[in-house]
């Protein structure tokens, strides 16, 4: 019987030829264009839900955020199992002889590099398991999530930018050389962990990196569907790529938003408020109304969206009944009495837009009470998450 070894492992003990630096680095290729891919989207959706003073959100095109926030989903996705497949190709490291003691020039540039890969591992795992929770509504932390997974993004792509930059020589050299050429180099040099032999028995190294971007592939496909409706019979992992009423999906009902008396109730007014000069309409009058049609999606954070066609009243025609100009800011407040989206701000390039409705009408129909009956407001290009259903208020923001 052979006996264990009874102390901790050492880098040496990993003996696979598959970590080896030129499958790290091409994983790393991939992580990094996620990870920007991830960053770029997220920002941008960060900044049409915050709406900081010098961000104009644009109102075209309007599939903008539909294209921008399914590729934010989808690109966090496929980096979770590239992270787990680089992760294993490097966890040896954690066994690598510390630096000694008392540090030394070199030993200090080492814990210093250690710190900073800490950091980025554990805020890159942090954005892809907050991300997928999210789009699960699984909510198990005691932040909110869009502060959180915002801040924690610029921790990621800022260590992601230090890793590169002091990786740079490594990586340059990694990913010109083939995959599989054999190693041939003196032992403090090599690719792979000291003592690995060159091939391994079951797996080319070529073969692992296939295997890995044919499951970032499979996770992509089977999520797709929720933004892109032919994918929809494969996408086993789209959280809410299913119908809904009208054939489109819902994220909130009107049982947990609570509106379900308040919105069937014949007495509903949409309360007009421009100072002190007020309106209330009844469905029937904003009925009577111009009606104007539009096809526009629903994106929503989550990444999932639908086209549909909507059919209401010009926000710009409500705001001319209290006098205001048709660029005015708009407060929207919902029958829903608390909650996160239950009021949103129309900023005032989408009050004068000719795309931004308060819909009565969805795909023909009235609007089934999940949609937002009796009106709710649907603007070309936003996030879906200010898309505000059971409409009650739109006051100006003097
Ligand atoms: N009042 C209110 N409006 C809301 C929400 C909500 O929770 N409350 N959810 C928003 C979110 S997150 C999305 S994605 C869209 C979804 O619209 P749908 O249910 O008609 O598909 O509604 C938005 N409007
Ligand atoms: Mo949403």
């Amino acid at each position: 019987m052979t006996r264990l070894p009874v102390r901790p492992p050492r880098e040496q003990d990993f003996r696979s030829p598959l970590r080896d630096q030129r499958v790290t680095a091409r994983l790393g290729l991939w992580l990094g264009i996620a990870f920007s891919v991830a960053f770029v989207t997220g920002v941008f959706s960060h900044f049409g839900q915050t709406t900081p003073g010098w961000f104009t959100y644009p109102t075209r095109p309007v599939s903008i955020y539909r294209v921008t926030q399914g590729l934010h989903v989808l690109s966090g996705t496929a980096a979770v199992p590239l992270l787990l497949v680089k992760l294993w190709s490097v966890y040896p490291k954690l066994f690598a002889r510390l630096p000694p003691w008392p540090p030394s020039r070199a030993g200090l540039v080492n814990a210093v590099e250690r710190i900073s890969i800490g950091v980025l591992v554990a805020s890159a795992v942090f954005e892809l398991v907050t991300g997928l929770q999210n789009i699960t509504h699984w909510y198990t932390w005691g932040f909110g999530f869009r502060g959180g997974h915002y801040a924690v993004a610029w921790l990621a792509i800022g260590s992601i930018g230090v890793h590169v930059a002091v990786k740079l020589p490594i990586i340059a050299r990694a990913l010109t050389t083939p995959v599989d050429a054999p190693v041939d180099m003196p032992v403090g040099e090599r690719w792979a962990f000291p003592g690995a032999p060159d091939r391994s028995p079951a797996i080319s190294r070529r073969g692992l990196l296939r295997a890995a971007y044919a499951a970032a592939g499979l996770v992509v496909l089977s999520t797709a569907g929720q933004t892109v409706s032919w994918l929809r019979d494969v996408s086993v992992f789209g959280v809410r790529s299913g119908d809904g009423p009208q054939g489109v999906p819902v994220n909130r009902s009107s049982v947990q938003a609570g509106v379900t008396k308040t919105a069937r109730d014949p007495a509903w007014r949409l309360k007009l408020v421009n100072g002190s000069t007020t309106r209330q309409l009844s469905r029937a009058e904003l009925a009577a109304m111009p009606q104007h049609t539009r096809s526009l999606p629903i994106s929503c954070v989550e990444g999932w969206s639908a086209g549909a066609t909507w059919t209401g009243v010009l926000v710009s025609d409500l705001v001319a009944l209290v006098d205001a100009p048709p660029d005015s800011e708009l407060n929207v407040s919902s029958l829903e009495r608390s909650g996160a989206f239950s009021t949103s701000t129309l900023p005032p390039q989408f009050t004068a837009d000719s795309d931004t409705l308060l819909a009565l009408q969805l795909n023909g129909e009235p609007l089934d009470i999940e949609h937002g009956y009796p009106a709710r407001i649907i603007a070309a290009a936003r996030p879906g998450v200010l898309q505000t259903k059971w409409v009650s208020r739109l006051e100006v923001n003097a």
